[in-house]
């Protein structure tokens, strides 16, 4: 009809933005060079490598602390917006503390963003992206509560530093993996299994270690350097199985996403009173004297309400939720303490991660959840993309396909469902070192030739269709057409 006319619905608004991700770990290399101290990810690749798919490591990676030039020229030449990287707290701090501040790293960061600006390029920079100096794993990580402050002096060198050119900081990547992962399921750096206890200390020293960065930035560096700061959360998407796993489906959502982002962005703060309750209750069946999951102070609570100017998300897949945790699951767990199940649904389609099942609709559904639980704040997609098998070159229908389906379902929550959403971000820049599963999966929209020692750079045919989506502001649905014979839908 004729009220239609207005709507642009096809088209992502002149204001959205486009941009590529990495982490430091997984793409600089150089891992003792000029300075630089060792990080947990170090460590365990060199220290406990049988727990690495194919028993790589990240000392090389894709070599990125060689190659800034080279990096940019391909980044401008994908047209992005801007370019989401890590700071690796190791090559800036090489104790972790804040003692002894290692000047090739403030000249390594200074130079990239250097190398971005002069190329049109904003910088969109992440403070940790998982790589703890080994040093403050040895004083017990995350769990330790002092981690908080040594956390906020590293973040003030950081905006000390690059302030004055960066406009955009996250806080954290993943805290929830940090902490579930890293402390509970030995599925991350440090690689421990203290399941159901660690990762609730974990994520209420990170916590306090966020608000206090936020803080440190409005009070000090707000008025002169204008940025924004963040935090980025992952979730699923949790659907319920049937009617009856509803409420189960809910409470995955608040115990995952709202975990973190139920203090940062809700209205009353705090850990959400569901969390609070079913892990006080299963403590004390268990005989813990107290709740394993530790309590902010009415201050701390206040302090960490409202610390983020944007909520980063990363998104991939999703799970079907069905009531009551697994039989026979120990305790405590993470799981039981969440009292369902997750699973995939067989018919979804599959990608090199075992995990990563291709579900466009969910992406919608997390954006409305996140737009009815926390206001509607504005939401930054931080990663999104799929994995292809090691073996993979330059013809990758299957990622063409993933980021077109999940882009359109972006646009749909933009333009019909009124979630402010601002920016688009594909993971991966580059193929990198994968984590535990080493460079056994891709997720680049650039190959990267691992067993060439100049790890030659090579545009897939996914970064075509991308740049093609920035351009015109539209889904590329024509890519199959465009002299690529070796997609099937
Ligand atoms: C991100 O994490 C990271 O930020 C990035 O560094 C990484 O390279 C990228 O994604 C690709 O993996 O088996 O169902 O329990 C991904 C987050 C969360 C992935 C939990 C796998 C296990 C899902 N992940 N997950 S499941």
């Amino acid at each position: 009809g004729l009220l239609s006319l207005g709507c642009f619905c096809s088209e992502f608004p002149p204001d959205f933005k486009f941009g590529v991700s990495t982490a430091s770990y997984q793409v600089e290399g150089a891992w003792n060079e000029s300075g630089k101290g060792e990080n947990i990810w170090d460590h365990l690749s060199h220290f406990r490598n049988d727990l690495i798919f194919d028993r790589s490591t990240g000392d090389v990676a894709c070599d990125s602390y060689h190659k800034t030039k080279e990096d940019v020229a391909l980044l401008k030449s994908l047209g992005v917006d801007y370019y989401r990287f890590s700071l690796s707290w190791s090559r800036i701090l090489p104790s972790g503390f804040a003692n002894n501040i290692n000047d090739d790293g403030i000249r390594y960061y200074n130079e990239l963003i250097d190398e971005l600006l002069a190329n049109g390029i904003e910088p969109f920079v992440t403070l940790y992206h998982w790589d703890l100096p080994q040093p403050l794993q040895e004083i017990g990580g995350w769990p330790n509560p002092l981690l908080a402050d040594i956390f906020a002096e590293y973040a003030t060198i950081a905006f000390k530093s690059f302030g004055a050119k960066v406009k955009h900081w996250q806080t954290f990547n993943e805290p929830l993996q940090v902490c579930h992962e890293g402390y509970g399921i030995a599925n991350k750096a440090p690689a421990y299994t203290s399941d159901g206890v660690a990762p609730y200390m974990c994520s209420t020293t990170l916590l306090r270690a966020h608000g206090k960065t936020y803080r440190i930035y409005q009070d000090k560096y707000k008025s002169t350097q204008n940025g924004l700061v963040g935090i980025t959360l992952d979730s699923s998407w949790f659907e319920a199985q049937t009617q009856k796993d509803s409420d189960s489906a809910k409470r995955v959502l608040r115990m995952g996403l709202g975990w973190f982002a139920n203090p940062i962005f809700s209205e009353s703060g705090d850990y959400p009173q569901v969390m609070k309750e079913v892990i006080s209750k299963a403590s004390a069946e268990e005989g813990f004297s107290k709740s394993r999951l530790p309590s902010f102070t009415a201050e701390e609570i206040e302090m960490i309400r409202g610390s983020a100017d944007f909520l980063g998300l990363n998104h991939y897949t999703t799970r079907l939720v069905t009531d009551g945790a697994a039989k026979g699951i120990s305790r405590p767990s993470y799981y039981f303490d969440i009292g369902a199940e997750a699973r995939v649904d067989e018919a979804w389609e599959s990608s090199a991660a075992s995990w990563l099942k291709v579900v466009p609709w969910g992406l919608r559904k997390l954006l409305n959840f996140i737009k009815e639980e926390y206001g509607n704040p504005d939401v930054v997609i931080a990663e999104n993309g799929y994995a292809g098998e090691y073996e993979e070159f330059t013809q990758d229908c299957r990622r063409i396909h993933y980021h077109n389906k999940y882009l359109e379902q972006v646009l749909l929550a933009i333009t019909e469902d009124k979630c402010n959403v601002k920016a688009y971000t594909a993971w991966s820049f580059l193929d990198n070192f994968e984590w535990l599963r080493g460079y056994s999966e891709r997720f680049g929209l650039i190959h990267i030739d691992f067993e060439n020692p100049n790890r030659t750079r090579t545009p897939k045919h996914s970064s075509k269709v991308f740049t093609n989506i920035i351009k015109t502001r539209k889904i590329d649905w024509d890519f199959a057409a465009s002299g690529f014979d070796k997609c099937e839908f």
